[in-house]
């Protein structure tokens, strides 16, 4: 099937040697390719003892009798199966935009109804999307709608460093059918996929286009079947095609297109219900259960006064069992706003934000295949945001730079750059962000920032960097993280001072010894000026104060501006119990 090189269509018109060849097309670029992967579903079915199921090989020659779909004329004049070399490819007439839609049909054998597809399904959709990448603009998958939103969802985590669209679409009607909702919705999928750089696994349904992984079937009788309740459609198909390009997600990456096909199949869902037994819960958790996706009340709640049922989750996380919390509701997220919801935090589940159960679950099999990561890990991809299948929670959140999540937000959301200039803001904001983090001793804000490209050295408008702020706070750990993560004793804020200088000052000795450990110093200005500092020290009896500063390097014989010394001043003033034997810097 697969043919690696596509000559310049010019080529294929100066081989014709019909009378009749037309170029209506002015460039070559005007022309896109599509590949429409045919697995299945409703849209390709016909009538069988009064059921409905999958026809072979008949999909494409319907296509080919439906001028909407397909410009037989423009085919023949420019002899498209020959060069093809198959009858499976087809053009949709002219588009508004002179393009030219040019797509050639996969069709899988046996097709299935949706209700049949594996973890194995998906695996080929992927390594066929992966083999024929770079020969097409783009892909639309002809799917059953039954579980078309679990085959999105996996297929969005799957593609890794996507950069060209996929889209989902079928029909709750045959296209065989005289009234059928296939022939448009093939068409809508077909022509934003030869248009528009989408970089998304979407599916298009009754005039919109939706991320996958955001999308829930929801009417088993209307054309309308799909709803993507926590996010707007990417696009609308009305009298125009209108891309809502604000809500796109990008890649955001300069590595290559690949299809990761290895998913891991002991995963499972749980749907809470008034009156569950714990021995069902227990059983559910038994091994080899990796990964549950538990759907919980409301925001995210679950009874809080059964501690039998609390017990059982507790155990399965402790034994490592992933479990997502994620809410029954079609609509909203889980939060932490009530009692019902924290015992289940408590009990190690992992908040699911507002994942539809489609896109945790498939995640969950992605995540969980990952050979090379450790559970923790595992744990901290399945609460990030991989592939826009999760909303930055910024509902509820102070916003105020002393909020841990607020922080966080911020930094995820500025890594989600289309322009150049988003990486000058990201620049100009994360010292500001990174120092407010170390303010609050937020490690996990600031390993997000560093995730996001941000530099932990860079100092904010007063040259302050978070190791000042860390060293100002005492937050010893956070000072070893930035000492380990390119942070440098030396900087210097705007009035001179360096981390050790705030340190001193804050009195923090645990931290005035690991700088000092990590070569940091006094200047010698800094410590020729300090005799004043330390008499004045001295004089107020203020022994804490002094061991800071010698344990810093700081010379208690140097004299101040009278010419007297600390240890004078402190003998005269009959302080003479000073004693810094235990807090020798080595
Ligand atoms: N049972 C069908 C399927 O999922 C439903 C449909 O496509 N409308 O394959």
């Amino acid at each position: 099937f697969s043919r690696s090189i596509n000559p310049p269509r010019m080529k294929r018109l100066s081989s014709c040697n019909s009378i009749e060849c037309v170029d209506p097309v002015t460039s070559p670029s005007a022309e896109a390719r599509v590949l429409v992967i045919n697995t299945g579903g409703t849209i390709g079915m016909t009538l069988h003892d009064n059921v409905l199921a999958p026809k072979a090989n008949a999909f494409v020659k319907q296509m080919r009798k439906l001028p909407v779909v397909h410009d037989e004329l423009y085919a023949q004049q420019t002899r498209l199966y020959d060069y093809y070399g198959s009858e499976n490819t087809l053009v949709l007439p002219l588009s508004k935009d002179n393009k030219r839609i040019i797509y050639t049909i996969l069709e899988y054998k046996p097709l299935l109804d949706s209700s049949n597809m594996t973890t194995d399904d998906w695996g080929r959709i992927g390594k066929d999307i992966e083999k024929n990448y770079e020969n097409y603009d783009g892909f639309v998958i002809l799917h059953g709608t039954d579980t078309m939103a679990y085959t999105a969802s996996a297929l969005s985590f799957m593609c890794e460093h996507l950069g060209k669209p996929i889209i989902l679409t079928g029909s709750q009607v045959p296209i065989y059918e005289m009234r059928n909702d296939g022939r448009d919705n093939l068409l809508g999928a077909l022509l934003i996929a030869g248009q528009f750089v989408i970089p998304e696994v979407c599916l298009y349904f009754y005039n919109k286009l939706y991320r996958g992984n955001r999308v829930t079937k929801v009417d088993a009788g209307s054309f309308n079947a799909f709803s993507s309740p926590n996010l707007a459609p990417l696009a609308t198909a009305e009298v125009d095609i209108t891309i809502n390009w604000d809500t796109v997600w990008r890649a955001n990456t300069t590595a290559k297109f690949q299809v990761s096909t290895e998913l891991n199949r002991n995963v499972g869902l749980l749907r809470l219900f008034p009156g569950i037994t714990s021995a069902t819960v227990r059983a559910f958790l038994q091994p080899p259960m990796e990964g549950v996706v538990l759907e919980t009340y409301g925001s995210g709640n679950a009874p809080d006064n059964r501690l039998d049922l609390l017990e059982e989750l507790k155990k399965a996380t402790d034994s490592g069992v992933i479990i997502i919390n994620c809410t029954q509701c079609l609509r909203g997220t889980v939060s932490a706003s009530y009692a019902t919801g924290k015992v289940l935090m408590d009990a190690g589940l992992i908040a699911g934000g507002d994942m539809t159960p489609e896109a945790a679950l498939s995640k969950l099999s992605y995540v969980l295949a990952k050979k090379d990561l450790d559970l923790a890990a595992k744990k901290k991809m399945m609460a990030q945001n991989l592939r826009g299948e999760m909303s930055a929670d910024l509902a509820g959140a102070k916003l105020c730079l002393s909020d841990s999540r607020f922080i966080q937000v911020i930094a995820k959301s500025l890594s989600i750059s289309c322009k150049e200039e988003l990486e000058a803001i990201r620049d100009a904001l994360t010292p500001p962000l990174a120092c407010a983090a170390a303010k609050i001793g937020d490690k996990e804000a600031l390993e997000a920032i560093k995730e996001m490209g941000g530099n932990l050295f860079l100092g904010d408008y007063d040259g302050r960097t978070p190791l000042h702020i860390a060293a100002c706070e005492g937050h010893l750990e956070l000072v070893e993280y930035l000492l380990n993560h390119g942070a440098t004793v030396y900087a210097k804020d705007r009035y001179g001072d360096t981390p050790l200088c705030n340190a001193v000052r804050f009195r923090h000795k645990e931290v005035v010894k690991l700088l000092r450990k990590t070569g940091a110093h006094f200047s010698r200005d800094k410590l020729e000026e300090a005799g004043t500092e330390l008499c004045s020290l001295a004089a107020s009896g203020d022994l804490e104060g002094l061991k800071i500063w010698s344990l810093a390097g700081a010379d208690l014989n140097e004299t101040g501006y009278d010419g007297q010394t600390a240890i004078q001043v402190t003998v005269f003033d009959g302080f003479n119990e000073y004693d810094d034997d235990d807090d020798e810097v080595n």
